[in-house]
């Protein structure tokens, strides 16, 4: 399980407060979980007004279906809030997009989590029988390569390391499209810097470095923790760079899930993969549903 009630309810006062009612009817109704008495306590506690156009805009078209008589109006309020959320996440789980020759190209800020799952994603693709190479192009940060090539060793994934010193990332990139050709690997993962917060000279590297590879996904590595943070940094890096997908990190930390919703508003691009603690093999494909699931289930 990777979201708890109390991480959904800190991101629906904010963006949405209309789910206050919805929350004290499921209590109400008898068939409340865990997730639905936090959050109808938080929600209580707010004392927010529950706008009634909103109310419509993300119930209407489920409250105008006829309602299942077989199950009660709390199990009902509860399917339908599901289904709402699934939807929101964008429903189904979207795989990569994996065209020869593929390149997945990872960016995101400082200890977001990019490095840890270059080879974590190295690792999901060996075992679905892919070949994945991986890249050390964190040129800013001398012991990010050293990271990424223990992190490979331990994967068993072969990785290409740039000449010591070497500043410069284009001549890099070219160095490593090079290197593949001695090479029997089908996917190419990309490691890059991060920054502390965004940095238009970090973001024009990044956009000169996605213009040379042409990677077919280009995908935002976000820290669940950072919260409403990681909605201003991912819609800078989508107008930047064209994001294809998203990887939520930490979901097995406290501060969990609210993040995914307002992630996949402001970029309309799917969260493809969640990285659920720090073991190499912690990284799972998102599935929406599964998502919504266990946060009705906590
Ligand atoms: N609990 C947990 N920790 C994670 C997860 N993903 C990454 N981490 C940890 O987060 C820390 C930072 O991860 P990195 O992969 O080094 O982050 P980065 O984005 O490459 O950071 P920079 O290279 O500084 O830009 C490490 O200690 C990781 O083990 C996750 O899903 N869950
Ligand atoms: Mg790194």
């Amino acid at each position: 399980m990777y979201l708890s009630g109390a991480g959904l309810v800190r991101w629906r006062l904010t963006a949405l407060p209309v789910f206050a009612g919805v929350f004290l009817l499921i209590l109400n109704s008898g068939v409340a979980s865990g997730f639905c008495q936090d959050a109808a306590v938080a929600v209580a506690s707010e004392e927010k007004p529950v706008p009634t156009a909103a109310f419509q805009s993300c119930f209407g078209p489920s409250l105008g279906q006829e309602v299942l008589r077989s199950i009660s109006p709390g199990q009902q309020i509860v399917k339908i809030f599901h289904d709402e959320l699934t939807a929101l996440l964008g429903g189904d789980a979207q795989p990569l997009v994996l065209s020869a020759p593929a390149r997945i190209m990872l960016v995101g800020l400082h200890g977001a989590g990019k490095t840890t799952s270059a080879a974590k994603l190295a690792l999901l693709l060996k075992k679905q029988g892919k070949a994945p190479l991986l890249f050390a192009l964190d040129l800013h940060r001398p012991a990010a390569i050293d990271q990424l090539a223990t992190l490979a060793k331990q994967v068993g994934v072969p990785i290409f390391r740039p000449v010591p010193g070497e500043t410069d990332l284009l001549p890099v990139g070219r160095a490593g499209l090079k290197w593949t050709e001695s090479q029997t690997g089908n996917v190419q993962i990309f490691d890059t810097a991060g920054r502390l917060e965004i940095d238009d000279v970090l973001v024009a590297e990044l956009k000169q470095l996605r213009d040379f590879l042409q990677p077919q996904e280009v995908l935002l590595v976000c820290d669940a923790a950072t919260g409403q943070q990681a909605v201003t940094v991912a819609t800078h890096f989508h107008q930047a760079l064209g994001l294809t997908g998203l990887i939520l990190t930490k979901l097995d930390g406290d501060a969990r899930g609210g993040a995914a919703l307002s992630l996949r508003e402001v970029t309309q691009q799917p969260i493809k993969f969640a990285g659920v603690g720090e073991k190499i093999d912690d990284m799972e494909p998102f599935n929406p549903d599964g998502y919504v699931e266990a946060l009705f289930a906590s």
